[in-house]
């Protein structure tokens, strides 16, 4: 008995800034019901999948945290968790985090066709900057927003599989998937908001989805890990988000995209039995693995967070 799962990546178009949370929840459902439809019991949304994607804009106070979720679920997102339950669909959902004691993380959560949250991530790799840059033709103030995600590369048990989540910037850095790799990801779910345009090198815009194909591929390939990753898609408010929605093989093949830039379902079989196919071969980790060589890659490990503070605090001051 194969451990396959027909999976979905749910793309989605456009969120405007005052479109509503309970328009946007309809949406989700919509595409879940369009997943389960063709067979899908899981189902994986995008970053920041709740709101437009705010970082583009400078806002404090209320603005700002009208923009973040205080409960999951919460009165505009249980509808989701209750049609999901009722489908029997479990879910990859990002949103934007404000925890009682008031901090602020970039958040993924994985909701099993049951109902219950068994995994939550923080994202640790955070882009763009902290201050308002004028010349920017849009801002990218993930820095300002969110908080260094705390819970580390988490691995957890669901659906007969061993899960692992990332949001976005984190996959194109290897050591994602090599972390979640080591932990034994068999899946890992990911959603992303990419501009088209990237401000500090407009020269690689037009690589914009090579490159993200490129990174998701690679950690599939590398950690014998299937990769799903879904985007946020199209011109929203003004800033053009590239789609390439896809489910990738632990060969690092990509066995289903998407095509369009809107709200758009994509699905394939994963057979979460087909990861030895890499890891007991190429990437068996105990047979051919040398960490006695890889040190600097965990260097400055201690320094880190002190010259994270450093530049926020220098980036603050040099409004
Ligand atoms: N967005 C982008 C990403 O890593 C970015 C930021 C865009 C980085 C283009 C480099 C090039 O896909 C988020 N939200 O991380």
């Amino acid at each position: 008995m194969t451990r396959s799962i027909l999976a979905a990546t749910a793309q989605l178009g456009p969120i405007q800034r005052t479109e509503p949370r309970a328009q946007v929840v309809a949406r989700l459902i919509a595409l879940m019901e369009t997943a389960h439809a063709r067979g899908a019991r899981l189902v994986v949304f995008p970053e920041l999948a709740l709101t437009s994607f705010f970082p583009r804009w400078l806002l404090e106070g209320a603005a700002l945290d009208a923009f973040y979720e205080t409960q999951m679920p919460g009165p505009d997102t249980q509808p989701l968790f209750t049609r999901a339950r009722e489908l029997g669909v479990g879910f990859y959902l990002g949103y934007a985090e404000l925890t009682p004691d008031g901090q602020r993380f970039n958040t993924s959560i994985f909701v099993t066709p049951d109902g219950e949250i068994a995994g939550k991530y923080r994202k640790i790799h955070l882009p763009g900057h902290y201050n308002f840059e004028d010349w920017r033709a849009f801002q990218h103030l993930e820095k300002r927003y969110f908080e260094h995600g705390d819970l580390g590369f988490g691995v957890f048990n669901a659906m007969g599989g061993r899960f692992g989540m990332c949001l976005c910037n984190d996959r194109r850095w290897p050591e994602t998937f090599r972390v979640l790799g080591l932990r034994g990801a068999e899946l890992v779910m990911l959603g992303y908001n990419t501009p088209q345009h990237y401000p500090q090198a407009p020269e690689h815009d037009h690589l914009q989805d090579f490159h993200n194909h490129l990174s998701m591929q690679a950690g599939a390939y590398a950690n014998g890990a299937w990769v799903i990753g879904t985007a946020k898609a199209g011109l929203e408010e003004g800033c053009e988000l590239i789609g390439g929605s896809c489910i990738i093989a632990p060969t690092g093949e990509i066995v289903a995209r998407t095509q369009g830039r809107g709200d758009e379902v994509a699905v394939a079989e994963i057979d979460l039995d087909r990861c030895t196919e890499l890891r007991r071969n190429i990437f068996n980790f105990a047979l051919h693995r040398e960490p006695g060589d890889y040190g600097p890659i965990c260097e400055g490990a201690e320094t880190r967070a002190a010259t994270r503070e450093a530049y926020t605090m220098a980036d603050r001051t040099t409004r």
